[in-house]
């Protein structure tokens, strides 16, 4: 039997450590690593479902020129030398990197240091401006550094956790499920949830406050006055080690209750609640995500949590302190090695000379980076308007995750010279690319990753890396030496990481926090063997805690408190724009998809864009559940199912981020998400844009199924997602097509001679069933009504009869009496879905999650669902239709 191999997940800033065993049929099996201090076995359903990943059938395998196949000696000399071109031509800035969060560190290191160091232009940036931009500029004004003082440990010893701007139970699983048993084992201990939408998270929530979409700067003041007003200031530690409480409080005094109330929305009795909440409890986090960086004053709201924590000396000591978790599995990493625009490298500061020329010497470079480069907003504009020649994007999909993502499509394909390194063929991005360089994956590729309490994980390689496909740190040293440079010869991921730790070490030496001097020399086989760490690692050992002994990275030493003036949303409300457009993850898909959609469990949780609309707010627009809708913006549109609820507050729509236009028609949000960037940080405004909503009318609608990718060609509406042995696609069209057969027989891929059909058709009322059997298999399924809501059929039901036998009754769309159909999935690891929950705890009278995981099996594994499980129960509970 093969040895499981100790690894990392691909996904979350948790960090999870992984299990994976080699099935040797190129797959795997996957666990949570009982040893790794993130997780200690745990891992989410995404997690759970890494092993499902591995396929190749989509995978990048050979480098491509112009839509050929090229050799990789093609591939790297013509990269090199238009980079080289466009250098000699127009300057080092006529040329840009777009990174990402999800390299490893030891790729990051390298990319930065060939733009940084080499080519000499400040113009690498990466996803993280959409991400943690606003928290690191936050931390860099209060600290000097960007140092996160907290580690998840201080999540489980605090007695009060604040979490804001983030829907931990469906983004970070596992945090959540330990602060989920913490409360559980301590019940004294208080949670509070700020979002304006109720989430899985929120249900954990003693004190839930639904602020007004971007007013949390105005809540935080609220708090620092009542912290003053109630005596709560610890006057010694602001006294010894603080700056700027003055000018902080000046602000802060401008925001009683009742002015916060205005502004936030909140009752004045729950902003006091809050405030009593948090100022008795001196073991508090206060932990924040992307509802507050992702805004027009990120780093403000930064800042603004940040004040309440110096002011009150509740930092870097157990149970407490401001925590900014991160997205990415190595978000931190990126920031250790310098890949935003604004800084340099080992949390140096590029707009320091004397760092910059103490990072020149170690790397030996000809031409530093003098000047902070373009960030990701003003990359792409400049790419829009020709000033950038030659662009490299590597792990991630701009096409997609940008705002005003139309225009950044036209941007990125408007630049003479598109490189795109990328792990699957056929993403939005990478449809742009004049060269495509395939990368190795997840379980192929070897370095290390940082998670948000700073800790350091390897992630092992346990596959070879299919085809032609080479780790991005080597395409990087590849492109390095083909322009001449010296410094690239790399041979290895763990040279890479001694030269890195080796520059943190110099860092550490210049007074800086980040300091691996402790794994400077590491040699090869201890970094195999590297167990995982948090940093800083030293002489004087790790460190889990910051600033408890007030010794802050700013000139003075001191830390820094920021008069913070609340600022609403840049774009403002209008008639024509009513609604603030929210947007977010859902629980089972990653980003743009890539992976997640591979997957049919993880598809079946939520296998179609939406709208989050409230019930008035959809009455106002004559809109029913599950219409389609129109999200219709200045700068662009997305068409996506409504889902009506009151868990979104009037006045405000949530869309996911997921959709690209792989997998629906019109589901790309960023198209209609504007521009506006934080001043400070460079972040844009993710989750603040102006909006309304429209019904989509089509004169039908349809679900399908079919064993191979639907051809979506003739569809006006479509969104796909895979099911087991093939695909499942919603669909709807402006005009009733003629002929039906021809439609689904095109639809399946299939020919006018191929299998046998069975139809029901209604042409009169616009309705159509069709099935296309081969040899007694279901090769393909189409169920089509007039609308306007979408067709009335089992859909898990229909998706689990693709490639098995065909039932006389699968025409009929929903299930005989002795086979129920289980609905939409809510356990993705069981596989269980909502109508057998919701059954079970009516027949069996089942109490709690506890009970429904007894009987089910639902949420005894990864735990991902369990919120849901609680949600089912509650309306079970107030619908009446629990036995008692
Ligand atoms: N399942 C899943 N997990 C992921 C990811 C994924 O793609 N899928 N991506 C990872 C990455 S890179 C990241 S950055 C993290 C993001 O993790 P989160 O930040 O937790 O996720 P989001 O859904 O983007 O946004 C969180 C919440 O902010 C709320 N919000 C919006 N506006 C405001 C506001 O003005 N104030 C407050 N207080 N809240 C507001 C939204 O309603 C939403 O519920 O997740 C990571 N984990
Ligand atoms: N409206 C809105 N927009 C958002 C957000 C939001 O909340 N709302 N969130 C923002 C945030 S926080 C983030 S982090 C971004 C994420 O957005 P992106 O970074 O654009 O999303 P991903 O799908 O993770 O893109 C990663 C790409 O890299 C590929 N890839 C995977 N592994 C590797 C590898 O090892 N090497 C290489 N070369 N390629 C690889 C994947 O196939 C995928 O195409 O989206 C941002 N955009
Ligand atoms: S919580 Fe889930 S997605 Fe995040 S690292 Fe752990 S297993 Fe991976
Ligand atoms: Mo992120």
């Amino acid at each position: 039997m093969t040895c499981p191999t100790r690894t990392a997940c691909p996904y979350c800033g948790v960090g999870c450590g992984v299990l994976a065993t080699p099935d040797g049929k190129g797959g795997a099996t996957v666990a949570g690593d009982p040893d790794h201090p993130a997780n200690f076995g745990r891992l989410c359903s995404k997690g759970s479902a890494l092993g499902e990943t591995l396929a190749l059938d989509d995978r990048l395998l050979f480098p491509q020129i112009a839509g050929r196949r090229a050799s990789w000696d093609e591939a790297i000399a013509l990269t090199a030398a238009t980079f080289r071109e466009a250098i000699d031509a127009h300057g080092p800035d006529s040329v840009a990197f777009y990174v990402s969060g999800q390299l490893l560190t030891e790729d990051y290191y390298v990319a930065n240091k060939l733009m940084k160091g080499f080519i000499g232009s400040g113009n690498i940036d990466t996803n993280s401006r959409l991400c943690m931009a606003s928290a690191v500029a936050g931390h860099r004004r209060a600290f000097g550094t960007d140092t996160v003082p907290t580690c998840y440990e201080d999540l489980e010893q605090a007695d009060l956790v604040v979490l804001t701007g983030s829907n931990l139970a469906w983004c970070h699983p596992v945090l959540y499920q330990r602060i989920a048993a913490a409360k559980a084992a301590r019940p004294g201990m208080k949670v509070v949830t700020i979002d304006p939408r109720r989430t899985a998270t929120s249900d954990l929530a003693d004190l839930h406050l639904g602020v007004a979409p971007g007013s949390d700067a105005a809540l935080f003041n609220f708090l620092l006055h009542r912290i003053q007003s109630q005596g709560a200031i610890d006057a010694a530690y602001v006294l010894a080690h603080v700056d700027g409480l003055p000018a902080a409080m000046a602000e802060a005094r401008r925001w009683p209750v009742e002015r916060a109330a205005e502004v936030t929305g909140l009752a004045p009795r729950d902003l006091e609640a809050f405030a009593a909440l948090w100022i008795r409890r001196e073991k508090g986090v206060t932990l924040w995500s992307q509802g507050l960086n992702q805004s027009s004053s990120g780093a403000d709201k930064a800042n603004a949590i940040i004040n309440c924590h110096l002011a009150t000396g509740r930092i870097g000591r157990p149970g407490m302190g401001p925590f900014s978790i991160t997205g990415q599995p190595n978000a931190m990493g990126g920031r250790e090695v310098g890949g935003l625009a604004n800084m340099l490298a080992a949390h140096l500061d590029l707009e320091n000379p004397a760092h910059r020329a103490a990072v020149q010497g170690f790397w030996g470079s000809p031409a530093m980076a003098e000047r902070p480069g373009l960030k990701a907003v003003d990359l792409f504009e400049a790419c829009a308007e020709g000033r950038i020649k030659a662009l490299w994007i590597m792990s991630t999909n701009p096409a997609v995750s940008m705002p005003e993502a139309d225009r950044v499509r036209d941007a990125i394909r408007a630049t003479p010279f598109v490189a795109v390194s990328e792990v699957v063929r056929g993403t939005d991005t990478g449809d742009l690319a004049d060269v495509l360089l395939p990368a190795a994956a997840w379980g192929e590729k070897t370095g290390t990753v940082t998670n948000s309490e700073r800790r350091i994980t390897r992630q092992r390689a346990f596959l070879p890396a299919p085809g032609e496909a080479l780790a991005d740190w080597d395409q990087l040293a590849r492109v390095g030496r083909a322009m001449g440079f010296e410094g690239f010869d790399f041979a290895s991921p763990a040279e890479v990481f001694r030269e890195h730790a080796a520059l943190s070490a110099m860092a550490g030496r210049m007074g800086r926090d980040f300091d691996l001097s402790g794994l400077e020399g590491i040699s090869d086989a201890d970094y195999d063997a590297l167990a995982p760490v948090q940093w800083p690692v030293t002489e004087a050992g790790s460190r889990a805690r910051f600033f408890a002994d007030g010794k802050f990275h700013t000139e003075t030493g001191r830390a820094r408190m920021l008069p913070v003036a609340p600022r609403a949303p840049e774009s403002r409300l209008s008639a024509a724009f009513p609604l603030r457009l929210n947007t977010g993850r859902v629980r089972d898909h990653w980003h743009t998809m890539t992976r997640t959609a591979k997957t049919p469990r993880l598809s079946r949780h939520i296998a179609e864009p939406f709208a989050e609309i409230h019930p008035a707010d959809a009455d106002a627009a004559g809109i029913s559940p599950a219409d389609l809708v129109h999200v219709i913006a200045p700068e662009g549109r997305v068409t996506v199912r409504a889902l009506v609820t009151d868990r979104t507050p009037r006045g405000a729509i949530f869309v996911p981020m997921h959709w690209t236009s792989q997998w629906a028609s019109a589901g790309r949000v960023d198209a209609a998400v504007r521009a506006n960037v934080d001043p400070v940080s460079g972040q844009p405004e993710l989750k603040g844009a102006a909006a309304r909503i429209e019904r989509a009318d089509f004169a039908w609608q349809g679900f399908a199924v079919s064993a191979a990718r639907p051809e979506v060609v003739e569809a006006d509406y479509w969104a796909l997602a895979r099911a087991k042995d093939g695909w499942r696609a919603e669909l709807a069209g402006l005009a009733v097509p003629a002929d039906w057969a021809g439609f689904a027989r095109r639809l399946f891929g299939l020919g006018a001679e191929a299998g046998e059909m069975a139809a029901l058709e209604d042409p009169a009322r616009g309705m159509a069933r069709i099935a296309v059997i081969e040899d007694g298999r279901v090769l393909g399924a189409l169920f089509a009504g007039p609308g306007p809501g979408p067709v009335e059929v089992a859909r898990a039901h229909v998706a689990a009869a693709l490639g098995e036998p065909a039932m006389p009754d699968l025409l009929a769309g929903r299930p005989g009496a002795d086979r129920p159909d289980p609905g939409a999935t809510v356990c993705a690891c069981y596989e269980v879905g909502v109508n057998a929950i919701t059954a079970a705890i009516a027949a069996q009278g089942l109490a709690d999650v506890a009970a429904v995981g007894a009987a089910l099996g639902a949420g005894t594994n990864c735990g991902s669902c369990r919120p849901e499980l609680q949600a089912l129960l509650d309306k079970a509970r107030a619908d009446g239709s629990m036995a008692a």
